[in-house]
């Protein structure tokens, strides 16, 4: 048995047990001993989303991927979910097509940036065929192009406290995704679907693509990327508007 493979199973185990016998309190010490808290911890189904947020971290290599499709699988139809900002700021960008949107880029890295889109369109691509899944039971498959949010999270140098990326949209939607996803190599930050410019319904000018986790952990209508060690100070300090409202901040499929 491989060293990691121990270190698997040792932690799991456990944490299982714990979880069982003594409950509560020394699962939660043992996922802290290894980083694997999540920012909804504390909420009535806590342990349970501490369980499941570790036992995927440990039990999954960090890269594994999601189905990738052919394109004869692509679906014909792509349900909308959150139309688009109905400000006068959005509708104006949208005139314009994102002339003056941009995308910042700050927080614990070495260089705080801002991003035209022709800009992020210039950077190195991904395009991938992967599954939507919504949470409300509705998915489809689409293809989607964009620069992956590991090349341009490396581009500006993310800084050794680094442990959340949160993003932030034109819209009171906003979740965060620890680093494991945000460097996963198929987290895209996408500006086309389906071979089109991304159109104002799914997300435009710039969503997440975050194959791993279902339907809205996929920011649309991006505007602002900051990287932290904390979410605490963040709105309610659970980590996304949707998880304050009771969804799980991991949700992993
Ligand atoms: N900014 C923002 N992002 C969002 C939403 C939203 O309302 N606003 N809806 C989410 C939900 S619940 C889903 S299922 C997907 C839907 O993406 P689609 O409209 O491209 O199908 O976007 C997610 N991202
Ligand atoms: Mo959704």
């Amino acid at each position: 048995m491989s060293k990691l493979m121990t270190r698997r199973t040792l932690i799991t185990t456990a944490l299982g047990a714990a979880a069982g016998a003594s409950g509560i309190a020394v699962a939660a010490r043992l996922a802290n001993r290894f980083g694997l808290i999540p920012p909804d911890n504390g909420g009535v189904f806590g342990i349970g989303e501490t369980l499941t947020y570790a036992a995927q971290r440990i039990l999954m290599s960090h890269h594994s991927l999601a189905r990738e499709f052919s394109r004869s699988e692509i679906s014909k139809v792509a349900p909308v979910n959150g139309d688009p900002p109905e400000t006068e700021a959005y509708q104006s960008l949208l005139h314009s097509r994102f002339a003056d949107w941009r995308l910042t880029v700050d927080g614990l890295v070495a260089r705080p940036s801002s991003f035209t889109l022709e800009e992020l369109k210039r950077l190195p691509s991904r395009t991938q065929i992967t599954l939507h899944a919504c949470e409300m039971g509705w998915s489809f498959v689409a293809e989607w192009t964009g620069v992956p949010l590991n090349y341009l999270l490396s581009s500006v140098g993310i800084l050794p406290q680094a442990r959340y990326v949160v993003l932030l949209p034109l819209d009171p939607w906003w979740e965060s995704i620890d680093m494991a996803d945000a460097l996963h190599p198929q987290t895209l930050l996408a500006y086309a679907m389906n071979g089109e410019e991304l159109s104002a319904p799914h997300g435009a000018p710039l969503r997440l693509r975050l194959p791993r986790q279902l339907g809205y952990k996929n920011v649309k209508y991006l505007s602002h990327i900051k990287v932290v060690d904390s979410v605490k100070n963040i709105g309610k300090g659970v980590g996304g508007a949707n998880v304050e409202d009771g969804y799980a901040w991991y949700a992993g499929i």
